[in-house]
């Protein structure tokens, strides 16, 4: 493809790989941005870019047919943090996207939006969000912006709960939650060239057997993971969450049980 795509976190894990797996298949007019520069191959374009600031994402979204939105904190944090670069930041984002044009915004949503359900419960497109921590909570909001821009002013989205998108498991939740780099480069890739996409949310797992989501939504659109945690041996994954008997309750793990003061029971 030659149309300009954005890709917003290149200097992060996940926004940095894609930046790169996505110029090995096919995107010749990729342009990265992140607060700072870090790990940004040569001959790539980058700009410096904070989200939090409206008049900068709105100079840089320009001419742009499609953005992968990966600039956010990644992991739980103050309120205010949340609140100022994945909130606000995303809210930019929409906005110049809307004023600008962009045609198609592929979002990086997680599994911490619907994460204090619980591991016993079957997943899809349409279960309610139970965020599981602020940092969920911001994905959650992600979600409902996006839809809001796709009905409101035809901007197509794809949401993508994204489980642990990690080189190799880790751990045995790992196990339900995996994602391999490829298979998310797949999604991403069918998030910006589906035809047929209005406002989507898929879940961002491989093909497990232990996979707590039927992501039969995905397969719709054409989606053929080519990975699976079930290759890997989990005997040698580690054992440590299992010290945390909440988090092994909920799909959210370790992020429903930092600071809780709830009662466990009354969480249906
Ligand atoms: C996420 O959304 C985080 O960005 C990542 O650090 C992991 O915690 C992952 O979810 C997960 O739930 O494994």
């Amino acid at each position: 493809m030659n149309k300009k795509v954005l890709v917003t976190g290149v200097s992060g894990h996940l926004g940095g790989m894609l930046f790169r797996t996505m110029a090995k298949i096919g995107y010749s007019n990729l342009l990265g941005t992140d607060l700072k520069k870090k790990n940004i191959e040569k001959n790539t374009k980058f700009i410096t870019a904070d989200l939090k600031n409206f008049q900068s994402i709105l100079k840089i979204t320009k001419g742009v047919y499609a953005i992968v939105h990966f600039g956010a904190i990644p992991v739980e944090d103050t309120q205010k943090n949340i609140l100022q670069n994945n909130i606000i930041g995303t809210y930019n984002l929409f906005e110049a996207a809307r004023i600008n044009k962009v045609k198609r915004v592929v979002f990086a949503s997680s599994n911490h939006a619907i994460g204090f359900h619980r591991r016993t419960t079957r997943l899809n497109e349409f279960s309610k969000q139970r965020p599981d921590s602020h940092y969920g909570l911001s994905k959650a909001f992600g979600e409902d912006l996006s839809r809001l821009y796709a009905d409101k002013f035809n901007i197509k989205s794809m949401c993508i709960r994204i489980g642990s998108c990690l080189k190799v498991p880790e751990d045995k939740r790992h196990l339900s939650t995996w994602i391999s780099y490829e298979d998310l480069t797949q999604l991403v890739n069918i998030g910006i060239k589906h035809k047929l996409i209005h406002h989507e949310i898929v879940y961002g797992v491989s093909k497990n057997k232990k996979s707590w989501w039927n992501n039969s939504r995905a397969y719709m659109l054409g989606y053929k993971p080519k990975d699976s945690a079930d290759q890997f041996n989990v005997n040698s994954l580690s054992k440590n969450e299992y010290k945390d008997k909440m988090a092994l309750l909920f799909q959210g793990g370790v992020f429903t049980s930092a600071n809780f003061k709830g009662k466990i029971k009354s969480i249906k």
